[in-house]
């Protein structure tokens, strides 16, 4: 292609796009088109698209417009609504970044301790509370690692152990002690009536309560688990889906050196 079209568009998009006021896109810049699906429990029909779209535009959408309804069974229809939101989010102020610089290789992070730390650390792996996942926290811990990506029991500089799923926060914390870990690593997937919010809340107020909680890096992953949420509740950090071991191995690393 000759580049003329594309140099147009390019310097159009460049004009229109201001980093601190973000939209959705549908077709056009800034037109904060946003595409919904969702159930009610009621039967299929004019009045049913009627209750979406009101129900879209109580949620602050202009121009709702239901493109797509769906009988699932005599009481409930799906929908896909379109509708515009008026909402902006400045793209600048958002900071997700919990390791500085690049995250480091197994090989990295494992000469990185051996000169600044000068022993092994010790991490301590679980999910905890009623949460029966075990493949998150099996994707860190583990030797062989998820993604391509290795998990910490194949670190050298790394003792970690792996208590499973459905550990108690009382056992979890009685095995801190007694291995005196370094690094909790707490792994999270059901957060279904904010189950995840009361089981990580407890063990922070459990390991205050033992008076341990600043000789220890607290860390918390799952798949709809954030950075600002772990800080709100207390963790020292967050780790989300697209996370692996060596992205958390470094953040403990360059963390313990860094309180040493
Ligand atoms: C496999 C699975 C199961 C298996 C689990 C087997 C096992 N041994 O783990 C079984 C069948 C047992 C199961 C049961 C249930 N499940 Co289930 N399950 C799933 C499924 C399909 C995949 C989860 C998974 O393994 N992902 C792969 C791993 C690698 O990804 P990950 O966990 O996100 O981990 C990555 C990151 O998040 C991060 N990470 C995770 N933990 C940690 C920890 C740390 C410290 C760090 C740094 C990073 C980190 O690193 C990993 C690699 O990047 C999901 C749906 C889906 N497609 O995601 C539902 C899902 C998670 N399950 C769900 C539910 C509801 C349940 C049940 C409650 C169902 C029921 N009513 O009985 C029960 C759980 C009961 C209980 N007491 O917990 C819901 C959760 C909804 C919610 N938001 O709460 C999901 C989303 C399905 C759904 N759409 O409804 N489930």
């Amino acid at each position: 292609m000759g580049g003329g079209l594309y140099s147009s568009r390019k310097k159009n998009f460049d004009k229109t796009l201001d980093l601190s006021k973000i939209k959705p896109y549908g077709d056009t810049m800034n037109d904060g088109q946003i595409q919904l699906s969702f159930t009610l429990p009621i039967q299929d029909g004019d009045k049913a698209v009627e209750v979406a779209r009101q129900y879209v535009e109580k949620m602050g959408f202009s121009e709702p417009s239901v493109v797509y309804h769906a009988s699932l069974d005599q009481n409930f229809t799906f929908f896909v609504v379109y509708g515009r939101s008026t909402l902006e989010i400045d793209y600048n102020s958002i900071n997700v970044a919990v390791i500085e610089g690049k995250v480091m290789s197994i090989k990295e992070t494992d000469e990185f301790i051996k000169k600044n730390i000068k022993r092994k650390i010790i991490v301590l792996g679980a999910t905890t509370g009623t949460d029966a996942h075990t493949v998150g926290i099996d994707a860190i811990m583990n030797p062989k690692g998820y993604m391509g990506h290795y998990g910490l029991e194949r670190y050298e500089m790394i003792e970690a152990y792996n208590l499973g799923a459905q550990v108690l926060n009382e056992d979890f914390i009685a095995k801190a002690k007694e291995l005196k870990a370094d690094a909790l690593l707490v792994s999270q997937t059901v957060t279904q009536k904010q189950v995840h919010i009361h089981n990580l809340t407890e063990l922070v107020e459990m390991l205050e309560a033992e008076g341990i909680r600043d000789k220890i890096l607290l860390i918390v992953g799952g798949p709809r688990i954030t950075n600002d949420l772990a800080k709100e509740l207390g963790y020292d950090a967050g780790f989300g889906s697209g996370k692996y071991a060596d992205d958390v191995a470094t953040f403990i690393a360059q963390e313990i050196k860094r309180k040493m």
